[in-house]
């Protein structure tokens, strides 16, 4: 047994992939030409060292699994399971509990077989702070129909009690309608019909005439994502609606769909989302973005259950007119979409809603008894939009002789 110390980075692990093959293959030529010569004892201590090499070969290609959030090697993330020639490589990817795993990998050929254990933290490097101005905000107009109950009151990580005043019930640029049995609640106050004017937040213009940042202008930038001052600071002072949900997190454009790609959970249909809801035992994957790159998610199934940790789904194209209808189900963290039109009976939302959309079409909310909480727990244990991982070595054995 021996013990020692690594650190691996974004980028490095391909780079040891590919050190490690070249080692190996080297390695793996130059016993051949041993084993041509007939001496066993060299052969069995060669195959003793690339038993070993293979070990960290597999580790390797398990970590970047690990760092990229990509099943690259085929077998499940973090879990490579394949053969070459003579010599067989096998990783498992344990969880221990927080941001830590244990990553088990073994190698054997012929004569030798080897192993190396890693415990490795991943730790988030682009940490996502959202602070809505309600439990739903939105651009365009909202009207709550049905018997749906929206509280902006701080409800605890698991929606079981309240633990602050919270925010507004609803925010929006424009009106905030309310009909039928629906209750709105919020800034401390319990959700009641007639919605109170003190739990609303309509027409909101999203720009505070105040000068944020000390320089000559007031209000000065649009909500963009870009530095429109020149002055090496973005949206620092801004003025109107942020356009697209990555804006809305300050995170710049095209983040949460990279990050949703990186781990396997950005969805061009319908159908394939479905499918991952199903894989994931009929609930959303939890501590991930779901980005869906699709129109319409209709119906809109959540999970049976809230998912654990919270996640972010994002429902937005560059017209703005991605529609969410219909939702169902339960979901832990934040949505951030175009449009919703009718959240049915049992559909209820942990965290906080968001959506881009101006059009007159959808933010129509409530067909039943849904509920929409908001939770500022929920949302400061978002994903993260990008992470990496440290890696401890805390074993290597191998056996000679024994495959
Ligand atoms: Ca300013
Ligand atoms: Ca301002
Ligand atoms: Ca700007
Ligand atoms: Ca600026």
């Amino acid at each position: 047994m021996r013990h020692s110390n690594r650190h691996a980075e974004r980028g490095t692990v391909m780079l040891i992939v590919v050190l490690m093959g070249a080692l190996f293959f080297g390695l793996a030529t130059f016993a051949g030409s041993m084993a041509q010569s007939g001496h066993e004892t060299a052969r069995r201590e060669q195959d003793n060292v690339r038993a070993r090499l293979a070990a960290d070969v597999a580790l390797s290609m398990a970590l970047e699994e690990i760092q990229t959030g990509v099943d690259t090697y085929g077998g499940g993330l973090g879990v490579i399971n394949q053969t070459t020639g003579d010599t067989s490589f096998l990783t498992t990817y344990v969880p221990l509990g927080g941001n830590l795993y244990q990553v088990n990998a073994t190698a054997r050929n012929t004569r030798a077989r080897a192993g190396v254990t890693a415990v490795i933290q991943q730790t988030p490097t682009v940490t996502i702070n959202f602070s809505p101005r309600a439990a739903i905000t939105t651009k365009g107009a909202v009207t709550t129909t049905g018997s749906i109950e929206v509280d902006g009151r701080d409800w605890n990580s698991t929606g079981t009690s309240i633990v602050g005043p919270g925010k507004f019930g609803i925010s929006s640029m424009s009106t905030i309608t309310n009909s039928g049995n629906s209750k709105v609640g919020g800034v401390g106050i319990a959700p009641a019909k007639p919605v109170p004017a003190a739990v609303k937040d309509p027409n909101n213009i999203w720009k505070d005439n105040i000068n944020n940042d000390g320089d000559g202008a007031t209000d000065e930038e649009a909500y963009d994502g870009i530095d429109n001052d020149n002055d090496g600071q973005t949206d620092e002072d801004t003025t109107g609606y942020p356009t697209s949900p990555d804006v809305s997190l300050g995170l710049p454009v095209g983040t949460l769909k990279a990050q949703a790609i990186a781990q396997g959970t950005y969805f061009t249909t319908e159908a394939a989302l479905n499918a991952a809801i199903a894989a994931n035992g009929g609930v959303v994957p939890g501590g991930k973005i779901l980005y869906l790159d699709f129109d319409q998610w209709l119906p809109s199934n959540m999970g049976s259950v809230y998912n654990d940790p919270p996640s972010i789904i994002v429902h937005h194209n560059t017209a703005g007119t991605a529609y969410l209808k219909n939702m169902h189900g339960s979901f832990k963290g934040l949505i951030l979409a175009d449009f919703v039109e009718h959240l049915n009976g049992d559909c209820s939302i942990l965290g906080a809603f968001m959506s881009f959309g101006s059009q007159a079409i959808g933010n129509t909310f409530g067909n039943g008894n849904a509920h929409i909480r908001f939770s500022s727990s929920v949302l400061t244990n978002l994903p993260s939009a990008g992470s990496t991982i440290s890696v401890r070595i805390v074993s290597r054995g191998r056996t000679v002789g024994a495959t």
